[in-house]
């Protein structure tokens, strides 16, 4: 049994979200993901996510190739999650390459290309733009 362990606010759910969850859960028989609370997301891009937290969970433990989730706190403790959940390999989107290879003593590290052309940014913009 191998559990793959990823993270991510995944605010207003896009399909490079989706993409990289199925992804990831190729990669094992189980995938947890950490939904980065909403301070923790306001200490990282200075700005509150539009979906609240419990809506971003909801919506994460709702997927079929999502086994479980738990709330990621801080940046520092993925060392600590990583353990808990008995992770055998962390999984990000390539925009976090070569960050957290430090936890290769722990578990396997894999960063997956992006989905190109989507992003929560680009969206609120276009959204903005069109209302
Ligand atoms: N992602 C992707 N393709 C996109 C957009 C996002 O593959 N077009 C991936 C990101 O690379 C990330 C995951 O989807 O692995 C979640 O993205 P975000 O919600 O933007 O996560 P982020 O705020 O970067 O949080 O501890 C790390 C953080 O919690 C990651």
């Amino acid at each position: 049994m191998r559990t793959v362990i990823t993270f991510g606010t995944f605010d207003v759910f896009h399909i490079g979200h989706l993409n990289i969850l199925k992804r990831a859960r190729d990669l094992g028989d189980k995938l947890v993901v950490g939904v980065s609370t909403d301070a923790l997301n306001f200490k990282k891009k200075n700005r509150y996510p539009i979906y609240r937290e419990e809506d971003r969970l909801a919506i994460i433990a709702g997927l079929s190739c999502v086994d479980g989730v738990f709330r990621e706190e801080s940046l520092e403790w993925k060392g600590q999650y990583i353990r808990e959940q008995k992770a055998d390999i962390l999984v990000m989107g390539d925009d976090w390459a070569g960050k957290f290879d430090v936890f290769k003593e722990l578990c396997e590290v894999v960063y997956l290309p992006r989905t190109a052309d989507i992003s929560t940014t680009e969206l609120l913009a276009g959204i903005r733009a069109a209302s």
